[in-house]
């Protein structure tokens, strides 16, 4: 561990210690190197490739929506699968075409609720030792998964995905007992888009949020020079909690910057309708602060 990269460890635990719970605690984030072996890593990233193209094209399995024109991160066309939330985000104003197919796999934004597609991700999402063992000795109990995303900020064009809590976008009881992984695929650096935090924010409270080109936080409710990026080899893991600010920059190299990120909530932790969670996800004068507000508010 060192000042200048904060709270970054060797090797990934199969379960944490009392301090390193009690640096979570204070922190709000951990980060592991080795969470994932190299194998891993490279089934992961085969996986990810072969779904994007099993399903882009495939009329039978898959939907298109195409291209908004609104030009924010949420806008692109997307295709999903059939009946169920599986889907593949392009980003915004990328056009796709049937015979180019390497190249639409390099404009993938986001992936979403991939997570029963293949063994691996199966494994990964809810069974792998390590990634479960952190997260169930951060929730205190059996972690229920709750969300999948897999983000891979294409080279050159991947662009910021601006400060933001989870619990924003979320809908869930008791703001502390869910967390995420967040898993480098790629070697995670400050000039492809790794992750960024602000140590310790997670005590902050819920923090307004409006709709810029994405869901973020209002100015002036955070200081980002506080914020230290998580730099992390491929198969490192940063683990938070979801009332931690975070955001990615844009990548501003030519490789993909691919991760993995699960949510995960305790199994005593309730989903609850958004109007219930208006009045718990608020800042401290009530104003309700999600981004499902914010988009209704159209602030
Ligand atoms: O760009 C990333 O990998 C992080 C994205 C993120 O924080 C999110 O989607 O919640």
């Amino acid at each position: 561990m060192t000042e200048a990269t904060g709270l970054r460890f060797e090797d990934c635990p199969e379960s944490l210690t009392p301090q390193q719970l009690e640096q979570y605690s204070e922190q709000g984030y951990l980060a592991f190197e080795n969470a994932l072996s190299r194998q891993e890593v490279e089934a992961a990233c085969a996986d990810i490739s072969s779904i994007i193209h099993k399903y882009a094209f495939n009329e039978e399995l898959a939907e298109w929506t195409l291209d908004d024109g609104r030009g924010t991160n949420y806008s692109g066309t997307n295709f999903r699968k059939k009946g169920e939330d599986c889907g593949f985000w392009l980003e915004a104003g990328y056009e796709a075409h049937p015979d180019k197919l390497e190249e639409l796999e390099l404009n993938v934004r986001k992936l979403m609720w991939f997570q029963n597609e293949t063994p691996t991700f199966i494994h990964l999402s809810q069974k792998h030792p390590r990634l479960q063992g952190v997260i169930r000795s951060i929730l205190g109990s059996v972690p229920v998964h709750y969300q999948t995303m897999g983000l891979i900020k294409p080279p050159l064009v991947g662009v910021e995905k601006p400060w933001h809590q989870d619990n924003a976008y979320f809908s869930i009881q008791n703001l502390d007992k869910i967390c995420g992984v967040w898993v480098a695929l790629d070697d995670a650096t400050a000039e492809n888009g790794c992750m960024h935090i602000i140590p310790g924010g997670h005590k902050l409270g819920p923090l307004r949020h409006h709709h810029t080109v994405d869901c973020e936080i209002m100015e002036g409710r955070i200081d980002p020079s506080q914020a230290i990026p998580v730099e992390l080899k491929a198969g490192g893991a940063l683990f938070f909690s979801s009332m931690i600010p975070h955001e990615t920059p844009p990548n501003r190299s030519s490789q993909r910057r691919r991760a993995l990120q699960f949510h995960y909530r305790s199994a005593d932790n309730q989903v609850i309708p958004k109007r219930e969670y208006y009045s718990i996800f608020k800042e401290a004068d009530g104003t309700p602060a999600t981004c499902a507000y914010a988009e209704q508010k159209n602030f």
